[in-house]
């Protein structure tokens, strides 16, 4: 699309601002001229191609766009006849160069904002500015509007007219009409007569619609007067501020065409999602909050970032009092959808608009999102990631799995909440579920390397971080191994139980007879799994099974100050009874001297304690050790009964997914 801006007339009307240079050169800002301001947004807008018509000093004006330094190809054709001719002739001078052309006409003394011209490029069909808001000016350009489409264009229309500018898009077939017209009537020597008459003359043959651009900035300056009225508008107008909340960590060319176009509102704001509510919404950033503040700080586009710290953009509406919140069109419908009508019910106080931009959905922002995905999964990156984590949210949940398909369930399974969605942060490779999956008793009999056979099928086709529980760590001279070979498959954490000899499941309680070990060997054993690891990142985490074998409170608290003085990252407090009231005694006593070492419990027994009461008493990581495993054993032995009575498979596929619906969570390369 080529661009015609017209600038050959004297402008008179201006008195001393135009006495040594053309009109389009008066200052509307500090930084701007008509035509500068003009020549940036056609750039902006994609726009590569001027033909400026010139009369007086267009030597100077061609200087001056020289000096703009613009990147825009611009034609400059005098009308050798501007003192005796009005415009009709200057656009038969390079007509020409401008038939058979896509076409933004416009005068050199026209102020718009940039949304005006956005709106005027994005019509499929010719159209010219009009405002339905302003009053109909007594001596400048009115259109005669019938049905959407300009009839007339004059200054001495008042009946069905509007307030109207030139500033037009014209299509081909249009324009080469209305070209051809002015052709034929300066060849006929009508040459002191608007352009518009031509088009008049042309009794609709010319489909030219009216486009409303109500109160918005688009005026044209003819006096002194005039350019009072536009300097104070388009003050008002780059004042305006635009907010937009970004997540992404993976900057891409829809993101930068929508802070383009966001730009274009008003100053921009950027508002940086938190770690904390994007690993909530979708994955885990790849680049913390600060680097991706960085990024967005480095866009000239941007004017200021802030951190948005929730989902919802409540506290920074209300701070910043936005004119215009921009978002693409993809939350109004979906999990995004009550954040969006909040916003909404915001901008309603506060009077701000909320402006959506149809959402790029494109198989290379997926494949970017894929590859990710893929980052995440690998062992440096997800080792560290349950620190950061637990930092980021305090307390992190964390659910069983024992083969590649449970890990799936944990790694996708997502609620929607608040406008964004609650899952599971981590994963826990139960030694029971483990062991039980396989048919086998949870005494320390699957051997390590079946275990971390089962951590290997998990990490292949997930991406959180795991816990793996080590039982008893073995012989000290064998958990050292286990650690070092831990850490390099990318796991967190290994939690250890004090325990010895032939190890139990702790839910037997003392039904079993099970020995804790002393605080001495314990305590070294934790002291060399910490000197054997290799990074900052992997957590030993002590397990203390005093309240399980009846040894008391003192016991359990004495054990957990000597296992964090000989290193331990964490410590988890266990318990089997109902009542979680020793539970709570424990992490009070315990976080009356520390305040800091991650608590890490396991709520199967006392399974009524929110984990909204939990984080408020100061534990960090519930795990849930064993549900799934629960719930599908009875699925399962209720399906084989099934088909056993009924003698076929008819009546248990009522309680069966298909398959189908099942492999869609299996990840395709
Ligand atoms: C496991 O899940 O294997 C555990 C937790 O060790 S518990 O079963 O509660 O002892
Ligand atoms: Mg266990």
């Amino acid at each position: 699309m080529k661009a015609l801006i017209l600038n050959s007339g004297l402008g008179h009307r201006m008195g001393v601002l135009t006495s040594d240079q053309p009109k389009c050169m008066t200052e509307i800002s500090a930084r701007e001229t008509i035509l500068s301001r003009q020549l940036r947004l056609l750039q902006e807008a994609g726009v590569r191609e001027v033909i400026m018509t010139t009369g007086y000093y267009d030597q100077i004006l061609m200087d001056y766009c020289a000096s703009l330094h613009t990147g825009l190809q611009c034609t400059f054709v005098k009308n050798p006849r501007d003192a005796e001719t009005n415009y009709i002739y200057s656009i038969f001078c390079p007509r020409e160069q401008l038939r058979g052309q896509e076409l933004l006409l416009m005068h050199g003394d026209l102020v718009f904002e940039a949304s005006v011209l956005e709106d005027l490029m994005a019509t499929p069909y010719s159209c010219m500015k009009v405002s339905s808001t302003l009053a109909l000016p007594e001596k400048d350009f009115k259109a005669v509007v019938q049905g959407g489409e300009v009839q007339s264009v004059g200054v001495n229309f008042f009946e069905n007219a509007m307030e109207a500018q030139a500033l037009y898009h014209l299509q081909p077939e249009d324009w080469d009409r209305w070209l051809g017209q002015i052709c034929a009537m300066c060849e006929a020597g009508e040459t002191s007569v608007y352009a518009e008459e031509a088009l008049n003359r042309l009794a609709g043959a010319c489909h030219v619609h009216a486009l409303d651009v109500a109160d918005r900035l688009c005026a044209e300056i003819d006096t002194p007067e005039d350019l009072q009225a536009v300097t104070a508008h388009l003050a008002e107008v780059e004042s305006r501020t635009v907010y937009m909340c970004f997540s992404t960590d993976l900057l891409h060319s829809g993101h930068i065409a929508l802070l383009r176009r966001a730009r274009r509102l008003g100053r921009l704001i950027v508002g940086v999602l938190s770690d904390e509510a994007v690993a909530g919404y979708k994955r885990f950033p790849l680049m913390p909050q600060e680097e991706r503040m960085a990024l967005m700080r480095s866009l000239s586009l941007v004017d200021q970032v802030v951190l948005q710290r929730t989902l919802s953009y409540r506290e920074n509406l209300l701070q910043y009092r936005p004119n215009y919140v921009v978002h693409g069109d993809d939350w109004v419908s979906g999990v995004q959808e009550p954040i969006r009508r909040e916003v909404l019910q915001i901008l309603e106080t506060t009077g701000g608009q909320l402006v959506e931009f149809p959402y790029a959905r494109h198989s290379v922002y997926e494949d970017l999102e894929k590859r990710a995905r893929l980052e995440l999964a690998m062992p440096d990156a997800r080792r560290g990631r349950l620190r950061k984590l637990l930092s980021m949210k305090g307390l992190i949940t964390v659910m069983e799995a024992h083969s590649g398909l449970t890990g799936l369930l944990v790694e996708n399974t997502k609620v929607a909440e608040q406008g964004g969605y609650r899952q599971f942060d981590a994963m826990w490779i139960s030694s029971l579920c483990d062991s039980t999956s396989r048919g086998k008793p949870d005494i320390e009999l699957v051997d390590m390397t079946s275990r971390f056979r089962t951590v290997d099928e998990i990490c292949e086709v997930t991406t959180k971080p795991i816990i793996f529980d080590g039982d008893t760590g073995g012989l000290t001279e064998h958990f050292v191994y286990t650690v070092r070979s831990l850490e390099r498959m990318g796991v967190s954490m290994v939690i250890i139980e004090d325990k010895t000899g032939l190890k139990k499941n702790s839910l037997f309680g003392t039904e079993v007879a099970q020995t804790q070990d002393s605080i001495e060997n314990f305590a070294a054993k934790i002291a060399a799994g910490k000197r054997a690891q290799r990074t900052a990142d992997f957590m030993i985490c002590a397990r203390i099974e005093s309240l399980i074998l009846n040894r008391g409170m003192a016991d359990a608290l004495e054990r957990a100050f000597a296992f964090v003085t000989a290193g331990a990252d964490a410590i988890m407090i266990h318990s089997r009874q109902e009542d979680p009231a020793e539970i709570f005694e424990f992490v009070e006593k315990f976080r009356a001297q520390d305040a800091v070492t991650p608590l890490v419990v396991v709520p199967t027994s006392f399974h009524t304690v929110t984990e909204e009461e939990f984080k408020a008493r100061g534990v960090n990581i519930v795990i849930y050790a064993n549900q799934l495993t629960r719930s599908a054993f009875p699925a399962m032995a209720h399906t084989a009964e099934t088909i056993l009575r009924t003698h076929r498979a008819l009546e248990a596929d009522a309680q069966c997914m298909p398959f189908k619906e099942i492999i869609t969570l299996i990840p395709e390369e």
